[in-house]
């Protein structure tokens, strides 16, 4: 059951931020950043593979495991937690999506102005010289026979491309860690869904709202909350939880 005061809150609120991490794309079939190593990959530890060093070391591996991941991006589409966040936007004069995802089923499922503390699967760029490519990424090719593929060519000075993600030791891109900062500074409500909290600067964001004196509510089947004031937690799964909030908060 959803607590009435927490309704009232999110009836009351200006300002809503949601704050997103893997969790909310794992009922579309993505698997979580922790659960990707799977099938073909379940030797690797994800925390080295997410690195420029690992990039650096062997191209190919970690390309193919960007490439088997933006394939199942692609494949994915947006689940009731997605299409719940998009609707919410209908009810509350503000709403900043603010996502550590780097796929875009926030986008297609109708968010707007959403950011990406953490880049895009679908935005490459060079590793020397750091262009993006005139033309998009084709459709992700399956690594044929095993996981390693080899990464394109940059066009302008030969390096290779990389996907254009925050790997572990890079800074986050300052406009959207500035505007999602912000954005929790000055929001009524936060929600923060599906993430497991423990990857900074972009855990600062729950804090950073909590400490400016917005609700702060939790929503994941596994415990990540303190149990402070103004914090509340639904247990349970994003894609059932997040349209019973909305629904609930803002039934007719
Ligand atoms: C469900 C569900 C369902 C399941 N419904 N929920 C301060 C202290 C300590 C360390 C540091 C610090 N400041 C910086 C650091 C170093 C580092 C860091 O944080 N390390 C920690 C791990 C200790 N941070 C960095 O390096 C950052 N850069 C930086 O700070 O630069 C300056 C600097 C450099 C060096 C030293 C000091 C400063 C960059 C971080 C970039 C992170 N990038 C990644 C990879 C992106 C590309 C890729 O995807 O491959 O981003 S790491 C990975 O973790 C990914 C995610 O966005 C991120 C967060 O993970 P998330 O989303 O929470 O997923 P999971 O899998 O962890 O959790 C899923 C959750 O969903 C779970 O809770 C489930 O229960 C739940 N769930 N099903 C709802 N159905
Ligand atoms: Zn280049």
């Amino acid at each position: 059951m959803i607590p009435p005061t927490l309704l009232t809150a999110m009836r009351a609120a200006r300002h809503i931020v949601v704050f997103t991490g893997a969790g909310v794309s794992a009922e579309s079939g993505i698997p979580t950043f922790r659960d990707t190593l799977t099938g073909l990959w379940e030797r690797f530890d994800a925390a080295s593979l997410a690195t420029p060093q690992a990039f650096l070391q062997d191209p190919e591996l970690v390309w193919g495991w960007y490439e088997w991941r933006r394939m199942k991006a692609v494949q994915a589409q947006p689940n009731p937690a997605h299409l719940a966040i998009a609707a919410l936007a209908r009810h509350v004069p503000k709403l900043t999506v603010v996502t550590q995802n780097v796929d875009d089923l926030h986008e297609r499922a109708g968010s707007a102005g959403v950011i990406h503390l953490h880049g895009s699967l679908h935005k490459p760029h060079c590793f020397d010289c750091g262009r993006q490519p005139a033309k998009a990424l084709g459709m992700p090719l399956e690594p044929e026979g095993g996981r390693r593929l080899e990464p394109p060519r940059c066009k302008h000075c030969d390096g290779r491309l990389r996907p254009g993600v925050v790997w572990f030791g890079e800074s986050l891109p300052s406009d959207a860690m500035h505007a999602a900062f912000a954005a929790a500074q000055n929001c009524d409500v936060l929600l923060s869904i599906g993430t497991s909290g423990v990857v900074y600067p972009a855990a600062e964001v729950p804090i950073l709202a909590w400490e400016s004196g917005a609700v702060v509510v939790h929503i994941n089947p596994h415990a990540v909350a303190h149990g402070e004031e103004r914090e509340y937690t639904l247990a349970g799964a994003a894609g059932e939880q997040v349209p019973a909030l909305v629904q609930q908060a803002f039934a007719d």
